[in-house]
């Protein structure tokens, strides 16, 4: 019960930090960030409480940690659809990364590669078992090497979250290892 009131917080804090905040009144600053003591008060306003020992658990439980917290602050540490700048800095990305999806999208991811689609990067594992689980959000996973060592070579830009998602801005064909 206790779990699933985290996971519950958990999916609260994704939506108003990654894609609604407007919802419950909130402004993220340009890096993402909103003070924890405003965020707590929106939420209760807007009818979901969260106590602050809650909020920690959720923040430090986190299967993904999602979230970090800085002093009086929090922000997501990936997936935003809104506009922020996380202020990540370039790095070399493992010569092979993955991204996790499923069997009908791949006519598109061929013709085009990948794409952000609503967010601002697109997400790539470093492993095969989590992008596995990403893809399985969907349906059965297709898991698709990238060739991340020749992308870095060929000056496509990458960067790490503080949650170990490795994101980019887009994906060309070329740079995937498709099935069959
Ligand atoms: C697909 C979750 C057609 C792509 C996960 C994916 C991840 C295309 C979907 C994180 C395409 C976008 C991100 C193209 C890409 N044509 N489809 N050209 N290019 N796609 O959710 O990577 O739990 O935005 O394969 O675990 O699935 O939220 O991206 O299926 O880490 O923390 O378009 O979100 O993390 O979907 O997931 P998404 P994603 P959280």
């Amino acid at each position: 019960m206790k779990e699933q009131h985290t996971v519950k917080v958990s999916k609260y804090l994704s939506k108003h930090l990654r894609h609604e905040p407007g919802r419950i009144g909130l402004t993220l600053d340009e890096a993402g960030w909103v003070e924890i003591d405003e965020l707590l008060a929106a939420a209760a306003a807007h009818g979901f409480r969260i106590s602050r020992a809650q909020l920690d658990r959720a923040v430090a439980e986190n299967d993904k940690q999602r979230f970090s917290v800085d002093g009086t602050r929090i922000r997501a540490n990936q997936g935003h659809t809104v506009d922020v700048d996380l202020g990540l800095a370039p790095a070399e990305p493992p010569a092979y990364l993955y991204h996790g999806t499923v069997a009908r999208f791949l006519d598109a991811i061929r013709a085009e590669g990948l794409r952000p689609m609503t967010r601002h990067d697109v997400h790539l594992s470093a492993d095969r078992e989590t992008a596995t689980r990403v893809g399985s959000r969907r349906g059965r996973a297709v898991v698709l090497p990238v060739d991340a060592g020749a992308m870095h070579r060929d000056g496509h830009t990458f960067r790490v979250s503080a949650n170990g998602v490795w994101l980019t801005p887009a994906v060309p064909p070329r740079y995937l290892r498709f099935p069959g």
